[in-house]
């Protein structure tokens, strides 16, 4: 998988809670996306200047119901994100990044997220990179590739803040990954 840490020992250890598919949705697909999320996020402004929000430079919404070929393509997701039994939140959230945008550390609420987090990325490559909270010296960076899904899973999601990093910081690896606006959709469980 595309990621890089602080030690070997560290990718090792989050080998099984971190998960990124490179491709797992086509140009068509990513298209099919656009075309329902744009209209209604266009009618938004890019927020800017809340300096104590985690995210700057975005605009956002939740969708509960999705036309047929989103439906089938979030199912896939679901079904390779979560166990059969696990409760969903049912809104699925979309983050509409600008391309000077990018989200600031956090760990994602307890109280209303579940053990799993997963979110497809579209219209650009990003950098998100996962902190221990306790520890910041133990590190991981993921490459988002545009078309790509994340899964992160328990202590990745509760013991590590992530972040997608700003254009400026956009590094992987050495290698620059310059950053455009970026939608992600994201699916989340409840709490157990
Ligand atoms: C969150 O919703 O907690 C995120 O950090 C979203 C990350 C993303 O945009 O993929």
């Amino acid at each position: 998988a595309p990621m890089v840490g602080s030690s070997p020992e560290l990718v090792q250890k989050l080998r099984s809670q971190v998960e990124v598919r490179t491709d797992f949705i086509t140009e068509a697909e990513e298209a099919a996306f656009l075309r329902e999320l744009d209209p209604g996020l266009k009618k938004k402004r890019y927020e800017f200047d809340h300096w104590d929000d985690a995210i700057h430079g975005y605009r956002e919404t939740e969708r509960l119901r999705w036309g047929a070929a989103c439906e089938e393509i979030l199912n896939r997701v679901r079904s390779t994100a979560f166990p059969e039994c696990s409760q969903l939140l049912g809104p699925v959230h979309v983050i509409d990044l600008d391309k000077t945008g990018y989200i600031k550390p956090h760990i994602d609420s307890v109280k209303f997220c579940g053990s799993t987090i997963a979110g497809l990325s579209l219209l650009s490559d990003s950098i998100m990179r996962l902190v221990k909270e306790d520890t910041p010296s133990e590190w991981l960076d993921l490459l988002l590739s545009r078309r790509s899904l994340y899964i992160l899973r328990d202590q990745a999601r509760y013991k590590f803040t992530h972040e997608i990093l700003k254009n400026e910081e956009s590094v992987f690896n050495g290698q620059r990954v310059p950053r455009q606006r970026r939608i992600s959709v994201i699916c989340r469980n409840l709490p157990g």
